[in-house]
């Protein structure tokens, strides 16, 4: 049974949720007091309990989301919650009614994405990143200090067999410099340290234990291993190429899948530990200017919404833009394919330098 502490805990969360006027999480919409008293004395087999699900969206009353799932069962045992925060978020895909996840589709022989910016003008930058779990392993706040050391040279040791383009090193955060890692984070190729909302979730133990970098020379392929997901699979570059980026995660994330075994369920899709990354797990951004669109910050969120695109600030999410560059991205994951998913970023990026330029 839950202890009766953590029971009582999940019973606060209502009133902090609810009191706090500022909060416009998905938790606090879908946390209801009929929801809490269905789920307040469950524990999935490895032991997570509700609490454990919703305590860094009641620690953070300013979460967009507000849940993570301790393990891939949480997502099924506390459904009451979960499938109402995905059918908001994946806008279009209603798990509730019992949709499934479609099969993976990178859409490999019919991809075409001219550049949207051939003169170089708005995009600063282009990157793709998918998550990935490795099966047998539940997620962070599960996680002990040998399995993280187990996993990451697990991934290590898959990754020193990359070939061409995607051969590279890897970089554990255990005796990095704090230099090395400053830069690594400004450039944008490294996650941030001491995430709030993480922190709050309980992912972020024993760190910086097991946690690293891989990186090929050019910095053009890289995965992350175990910061919020046990591995982030990116490609980026400068400019706005991204067939060739794309192309490349793909053949990255088929590199990968050949050595290690993925967490992958028929309804969810690809497992990851926050809801708003399961199914394709693909985020598609561009760093970009539109300096006229975004003078009316209000206007700008809502018509990046009309074409179901995500805006964030220049370190990511939770940041401020800096020198007028936006993070633009593909908002849904689940519902459609790996192929649609980057093709939403892709034609919502047309219309908004379409838009952009009718403004100048
Ligand atoms: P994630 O992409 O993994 O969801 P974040 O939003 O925190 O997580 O972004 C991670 C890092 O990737 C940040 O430093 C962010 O600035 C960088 N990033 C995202 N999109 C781009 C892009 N198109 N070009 C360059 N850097 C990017
Ligand atoms: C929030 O709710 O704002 C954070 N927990 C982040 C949610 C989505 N982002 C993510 O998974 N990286």
């Amino acid at each position: 049974a839950v202890d009766a502490d953590v029971v009582k805990k999940i019973e606060g969360a209502y009133d902090i949720l609810q009191k706090d006027e500022k909060g416009h999480s998905l938790l606090k919409k879908y946390l209801t007091k009929e929801v809490i008293e269905a789920n307040k004395n469950k524990k999935t087999a490895m032991g997570a309990s509700l609490w454990d699900c919703i305590q860094s969206g009641v620690a953070n009353t300013d979460s967009g989301v507000g849940i993570y799932a301790p393990d891939a069962e949480s997502y099924t045992t506390f459904k009451d919650v979960f499938y109402p925060i995905i059918n908001d978020y994946h806008i279009g895909f209603d798990i509730s009614k019992g949709a499934k996840h479609p099969p993976a589709d990178f859409g490999l022989n019919k991809l075409n994405f001219p550049n949207p910016d051939s003169e170089g003008k708005y995009i600063v930058s282009t990157r793709v990143r998918c998550g990935r779990s490795l099966q047998g392993y539940p997620f962070n706040p599960l996680l002990t200090e040998a399995q993280y050391k187990e996993m990451e040279q697990k991934v290590k040791s898959a990754l020193e067999g990359l070939t061409g383009e995607l051969a590279g090193t890897y970089y554990p955060l255990t005796g990095m410099t704090k230099e090395d890692q400053n830069q690594l984070i400004a450039d944008h190729f490294l996650f941030k340290e001491g995430d709030r909302f993480l922190q709050a979730a309980n992912a972020n133990r024993f760190w910086p234990t097991g946690r690293g970098i891989y990186h090929n020379k050019d910095k053009t392929f890289l995965v992350w291993i175990n910061e919020e997901d046990h591995l982030r699979i990116i490609s980026m570059q400068k400019g706005g190429d991204l067939l060739t980026i794309f192309k490349r995660l793909i053949e990255g994330v088929n590199q990968i899948e050949k050595k290690l075994p993925f967490s992958h369920d028929d309804t969810l899709g690809f497992l990851t530990f926050c809801p708003t990354n399961l199914g394709t797990t693909v985020r598609a951004s561009v760093h970009i200017k539109l300096p006229n669109l975004s003078k009316n910050l209000d206007e700008f969120h809502k018509i990046a919404g009309k074409y179901n695109l995500q805006v964030r600030g220049s370190a990511g999410e939770h940041s401020e833009a800096v020198g007028g560059i936006y993070d633009v991205s593909n908002k849904r994951r689940m519902g459609l394919t790996e192929y649609d998913a980057v093709k939403e970023m892709y034609d919502g990026i047309v219309e908004l330098i379409k838009l952009e330029k009718s403004m100048e």
